[in-house]
């Protein structure tokens, strides 16, 4: 498969009519709309009648893990899943668009006859899927699974309370560029099928364990100006989490500290790993980060987007970084 097949909404939807063996999956460290979007299309699919399994290569996060009261995210094992998806007769891939992003399960995916779809909003989709339903301009998966969903299944609590768990991390709490008048209609619609904003906003952002506040009191303590002001880089190192009780999950948000700074468009968080630097990029709005990501071998969006660099030590990774950010704020 060599080319981007691109699916209408309407096509999507007799796709999901016509099959019954669904499995769902999505990224690697999923985030609030990989997760949201899931369980918004499982609910639906499942009132439906369909059979859905839900498979992701790693864990739910802790502040995530009220959608999975119900245990409806299993975490990848061949031995336990490898039958599954290959008897499945349609693959949902959610909020990703490269194979390489499910990890293990990739050739799992990869293997199995069942139909395979892709719904997602990032840039740059790779070739692996049989059709995508790809609006780079939504502010969240979520919004397009709103978009497919709410016509065709009826908004039931979990379906609304996935959708706006997606909208709303994907959106920082409703402030990203793309948190349009259309997002808060789609919100306020969210609202009055039940969904109790309060308590969503209350376990995902301020439910924290104690040593994920330790570990952004080292983040922030380390925060250092470059570029002439116009960018901030923030650091994790391996101790740090062991010395704070953390894991990478709790590192989550942490780098949106890095833009409260007057003056700063862009800021990159470098986070120190057993194989290597993961970055992460995030940009105020007006210097796109998408590019400078894609030059580590990642990607994303235009305004937040991330890269793993392999194999290389935390200063080396830094220096390059630092060579890459100053052309960007040249003039
Ligand atoms: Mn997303």
């Amino acid at each position: 498969m060599d080319a981007i097949t691109p699916l209408s909404a309407d096509e999507i939807r007799a796709l999901l009519r016509e099959h019954d063996r669904f499995v769902l999956t999505t990224h690697t460290n999923p985030d609030g709309d990989a997760l949201g979007s899931e369980y918004a299309l499982a609910h639906a699919l499942r009132g439906a009648g369909k059979t859905v399994s839900v498979i992701n290569c790693d864990p739910v996060p802790g502040n995530l893990s009220f959608l999975d009261a119900d245990g409806l995210f299993q975490r990848y094992d061949a031995a336990a899943h490898d039958a599954t998806i290959a008897g499945a007769d349609m693959i949902v891939v959610v909020d990703l668009n490269d194979a390489s992003r499910v990890r293990g399960m990739e050739h799992a995916v990869r293997a199995s006859a069942a139909r395979t779809v892709v719904i997602d909003h990032h840039l740059d989709p790779q070739p692996f899927a049989d059709g995508y339903l790809i609006e780079q301009g939504a502010c969240a998966t979520a919004e397009i699974l709103y978009d497919l969903l709410e016509a065709a299944y009826p908004m039931t609590l979990e379906m609304a309370t996935g959708l706006y768990v997606g909208i709303m991390t994907d959106t920082g709490s409703f402030r990203f560029e793309r948190t349009t008048p259309r997002v808060h209609r789609i919100a306020a619609v969210l609202l009055e099928a039940g969904v109790d904003q309060t308590l969503v906003y209350r376990r995902i952002y301020d439910e924290y364990s104690a040593g994920r506040i330790l570990l952004l009191g080292r983040v922030l303590a380390g925060l250092e100006l470059v570029c002439g002001g116009n960018a901030t880089l923030l650091r994790i190192r391996e101790s740090d989490f062991a010395e704070t009780g953390t894991t990478p999950e709790d590192s989550d948000n942490i780098v949106n500290y890095g833009l409260g700074v007057r003056g700063v468009e862009a800021t990159v968080l470098l986070t120190e790993r057993s194989d290597g630097v993961k970055l992460n990029f995030r940009s105020r709005g007006t210097t796109s980060v998408h590019e400078l990501a894609r030059s580590f071998g990642g990607g994303g969006h235009r305004f937040a987007a991330g890269a793993t660099v392999h194999g290389a030590a935390f200063e080396d990774v830094r220096a390059r970084l630092l060579d890459a950010l100053a052309p960007l704020f040249a003039s």
